[in-house]
């Protein structure tokens, strides 16, 4: 088996410290070796889509051929008051990925959370059907025949498939789904339509989302993906039941996408025994066992458990579209500060130095190996 260093790219290329440079050779990377099978993608910061630091961003150009923005795009930036839209930085974000040809997904229209402090005080049925009107038209409509893929609705159900009680559900009862799906397809018929939560593995939940396409399709949504997040553990969620959801939302007829890819190798204050999660983990040491390197067995776990799963993406190719880690690398992941702040963890491909980790090597590997 080939081995894949440090010194990337293997095949050399003009080596490309930003995204303009047009390459000559092709590079080793996440989006050549997996070209053929789904698009590699990652979540942008602010900082990322403003291309504030040359090496993150040539990395983003090298590795990944697919972007989600992973905050600007949500309500209470783009739609701070109700007359007010503010489109600065997801049109930065938009034209990032069109000028390096990247697949570009809409991070979300509708959400519980992260909504303007407006949006919650919405009361009754009338208004919260002349938002959604208008803030689905306005923003699909901004980046029509741009915008390849949307979140249409994130995280609207409960750990046992119900759904979440939220200001949508409270004002227009569960045909606020149906009608979100509605508005995004009339507003850009050719977009892609994504339902995307956590959790999609476990048993219960994934009822629930089957549930919900097939009431989305029976009242004649256009629904085209469901998307998992995949904010995963080492030994959870299984790989069967990983597979026996691939299988079972593709049965509906819909792509499935992996979205929001990471893998946590800290404890987890609810795997204690009678942990109250609201009880104050910070500065526990127990809770943060790796501050300054993640171990050698840790990373070789981590490693082992990529491969594992990208082995069964592969497999399920033809029905996947697009798998996108939840970052480009462990300096920036959100999971150093949840479900406890301040922690370090080390969930995802590349390190906070920006350099390719063992679970990297061991994604690339199996396509290397089939060479
Ligand atoms: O990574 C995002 C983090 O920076 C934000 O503080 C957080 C706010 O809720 O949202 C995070 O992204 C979430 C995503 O939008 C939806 N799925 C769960 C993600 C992790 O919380």
């Amino acid at each position: 088996m080939k081995l894949i260093n440090h010194c990337l790219p293997l095949i050399s290329i003009l080596i490309l410290n930003s995204c303009n440079i047009k390459k000559t050779e092709v590079s080793a990377s996440l989006k050549n070796s997996y070209k053929d099978d789904f698009y590699m993608g990652t979540a942008l910061s602010a900082d990322q889509i403003e291309e504030k630091n040359a090496k993150e961003d040539s990395l983003i150009c090298r590795e990944f051929n697919a972007i989600t923005a992973e905050n600007i795009m949500k309500s209470m930036f783009v739609h701070p008051q109700k007359d007010k839209y503010d489109f600065t930085l997801s049109d930065k974000f938009v034209a990032f990925g069109e000028k390096n040809k990247m697949f570009i997904h809409g991070h979300t229209l509708i959400w519980h959370s992260q909504l303007a402090p407006w949006m919650e005080k919405i009361k009754d049925s009338t208004e919260m059907k002349a938002f959604m009107k208008d803030h689905i038209t306005t923003i699909v409509s901004q980046y029509k025949g741009r915008i390849n893929s949307w979140d249409v609705v994130n995280e609207a159900l409960n750990e046992d498939g119900t759904l979440r009680k939220s200001v949508f559900l409270n004002t227009l009862g569960e045909d606020y789904l149906v009608d979100a799906f509605k508005l995004a397809a009339a507003a850009d018929p050719k977009v892609d339509l994504y339902y995307n939560d956590y959790n999609l593995e476990d048993p219960a939940k994934r009822e629930g989302v089957i549930r919900l396409v097939k009431k989305i399709k029976a009242a004649g949504g256009k629904i085209d993906g469901v998307g998992s997040q995949g904010h995963w553990q080492l030994d959870s969620p299984s790989l069967e039941e990983i597979e026996k959801s691939i299988l079972a939302y593709s049965a509906l007829g819909v792509k499935v996408a992996f979205t929001e890819l990471d893998i946590t190798v800290l404890p987890n204050p609810w795997d204690l025994k009678g942990a109250d999660v609201n009880q104050n983990f910070e500065g526990n040491a127990k809770m943060n066992p790796y501050p300054e390197i993640l171990p050698d067995s840790v990373q070789t776990k981590l490693a082992q458990r990529y491969a594992d799963i990208f082995k069964l993406f592969l497999k399920h190719k033809d029905k996947i579209s697009r798998v996108t880690f939840w970052g480009v690398h462990d300096g920036q992941s959100w999971l150093n500060d949840w479900p406890i702040k301040g922690r370090t963890n080390y969930p995802l491909l590349f390190d906070k130095e920006l350099q390719p980790k063992k679970a990297y090597n061991s994604v690339m590997q199996l396509k290397e190996a089939k060479k």
